[in-house]
C-alpha cells in the first residue's frame, strides 16, 4: 500500500523529531536512548500542557504549576538537545522530572489514593534512560523517598493516609519490579557489550588475511583516504621465483614461506606503517611520511632479512627465499593510484635486473623502460 503525500510529511516529521540530538547515526545504544527521551517529550507534553492550562483556568494553582512547570521542563529538555545533542544531561532531566512526579503522586495519594500505582513504571523508564549502574542508584534513592513517604511522614505531613499493610506491599512489589527491571537492564547491556566485541572481531577479521595476519586489499580500500591525504613512500615486493618453490617444496611450505615473509616485514617496520598482503605472493608496504631515500633503506634493510631468512622443510633442507622490491614516491603531485603504477613499474625492473634488488621509481626508468 502506497503512501499518500500527507501521511509521508507526517512521518518525516516524526522521524525528524524522533532524531533530534542524534550525532553517530550507528551509535544505537545512544538512538536508543535518544528516542526514548523525544519521545517521552512528546507524550509528556501532550498530556501535561492541556492539563496545567485547564488547571490553570479551574483555578486549580499547585496542579497548574505542578503541571505547566513539568511542560516547560520539557520543553527545556528538547531544546538543550537539540542544540547541545548532550543525550545523557537529557537523560537526566526526564529521569529526575518522573521520579519527582512519581514521589509526589505517593506523597498525594493522586486520584482515589490510586496515584502509587504509576510508582511500578518508574523502574523500567529509569533502567532506559540511565543504564544499568546509574539506574540501579536512582532507583535505591527513590526506594528511600519512597520509605520515608509512607513510614517516616506522621499522619500531618502527609496528604494521605494508607493502611499499613498497603504500604507495606508497595514498598515489597516496588523492590520485585526494581529487581526485575536491573536483572533485564544487566542481561540487555551485556549482550549489547558481547555484540560489539563481536562486531569488532569480525570487523577485524574481515580487514586481515587469514594466512599472514597482514591487512588484506579491502583494508587497503578502506584506509585508502588517509593514504590518498598522506606523502610517504609505496614499497611494492613480490616473491622471487615463488612458483618454484611450490613446485619444488609442495603448497604447504609455499604457506610457510608466505607466513615467514610477513613475519620479516612486520618486523621491518615503524608501527605506523601499513604492511599488506597484495595478492598471492605480493605485499605492498607504505611508509608515511617517508622520502625516496628512506624508502631505499628499508627496502634493502627488508630485502635482506629476507634474503637471510633460514626456512627450512621436515627434511632440515634450506630453502631459499628472495623478493624483488619496487620503490615509488606518493605526494601531492603523484597520487596513490598513479605512484601504485610506479612502483609496479620499478618492481618490474628489479626482476627484469636479475631479481633480489630494489629498484627506485624515477622518471628515468620509465623512459628507459619505453625505449627498450
Ligand atoms: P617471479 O619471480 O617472476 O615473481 O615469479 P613467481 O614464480 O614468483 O611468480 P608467478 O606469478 O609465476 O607465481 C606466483 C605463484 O604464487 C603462483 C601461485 O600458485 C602462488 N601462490 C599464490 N598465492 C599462494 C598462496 O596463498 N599459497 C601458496 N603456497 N602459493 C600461492
Ligand atoms: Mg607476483
Ligand atoms: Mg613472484
Amino acid at each position: 500500500m502506497s503512501d499518500t503525500i500527507d501521511t509521508l510529511y507526517f512521518k518525516d516529521k516524526l522521524f525528524h523529531f524522533m532524531h533530534n540530538g542524534v550525532v553517530d547515526k550507528s551509535d544505537t545504544e545512544a538512538i536508543r536512548r535518544i528516542y526514548l527521551i523525544n519521545m517521552f517529550t512528546f507524550v509528556g507534553l501532550f498530556f501535561t500542557l492541556p492539563l496545567g492550562i485547564n488547571a490553570f483556568c479551574n483555578a486549580m494553582f499547585p496542579l497548574a504549576i505542578a503541571l505547566l512547570l513539568i511542560s516547560f521542563v520539557l520543553i527545556i529538555t528538547f531544546i538543550l538537545l537539540k542544540i547541545t545533542k548532550n543525550y545523557k544531561h537529557a537523560s537526566y532531566a526526564i529521569s529526575a522530572l518522573f521520579f519527582f512526579l512519581m514521589a509526589y503522586l505517593v506523597y498525594t495519594g493522586g486520584v482515589d489514593h490510586t496515584g502509587p500505582l504509576w510508582i511500578y513504571s518508574l523502574p523500567m523508564i529509569i533502567m532506559f534512560l540511565l543504564g544499568f549502574k546509574r539506574g540501579l542508584t536512582i532507583m535505591f534513592l527513590f526506594l528511600i523517598v519512597l520509605t520515608t513517604i509512607l513510614f517516616g511522614l506522621d499522619s500531618q505531613h502527609i496528604a494521605v493516609e494508607y493502611s499499613y499493610s498497603f504500604k507495606v506491599r508497595i514498598i515489597l512489589s516496588f523492590i520485585a519490579i526494581m529487581f526485575l527491571a536491573s536483572v533485564y537492564e544487566f542481561i540487555r547491556e551485556k549482550t549489547y557489550h558481547d555484540m560489539l566485541n563481536l562486531k569488532k572481531i569480525l570487523e577485524n577479521t574481515s580487514k586481515q588475511d587469514p594466512l599472514t595476519g597482514l591487512y588484506n586489499r579491502r583494508a587497503y580500500k578502506e584506509n585508502i583516504q588517509s593514504l590518498h591525504n598522506s606523502q610517504g613512500t609505496i614499497l611494492m615486493c613480490d616473491i622471487d621465483h615463488f612458483k618454484k618453490i611450490n613446485d619444488y617444496f609442495g603448497h604447504y611450505i609455499g604457506d610457510m614461506v608466505l607466513i615467514q615473509v610477513a613475519k620479516c616485514i612486520q618486523e621491518n617496520i615503524r608501527s605506523e606503517d601499513l604492511a599488506i598482503r597484495w595478492g598471492g605472493e605480493e605485499f605492498l608496504i607504505f611508509l608515511p611520511d617517508s622520502s625516496l631515500d628512506n624508502g631505499y633503506i628499508v627496502s634493502e634493510k627488508l630485502r635482506k632479512s629476507i634474503e637471510n631468512l633460514s626456512i627450512r622443510n621436515s627434511d632440515g633442507i634450506l630453502i631459499k627465499v628472495t623478493i624483488s622490491i619496487g620503490v615509488s614516491l606518493v605526494n601531492h603531485t603523484t597520487p596513490l593510484s598513479t605512484a601504485l603504477r610506479h612502483a609496479d613499474k620499478a618492481m618490474y625492473i628489479a626482476k627484469n635486473s636479475g631479481r633480489n634488488k630494489t629498484s627506485v621509481y624515477s622518471k628515468d626508468i620509465f623512459h628507459k623502460e619505453f625505449i627498450s
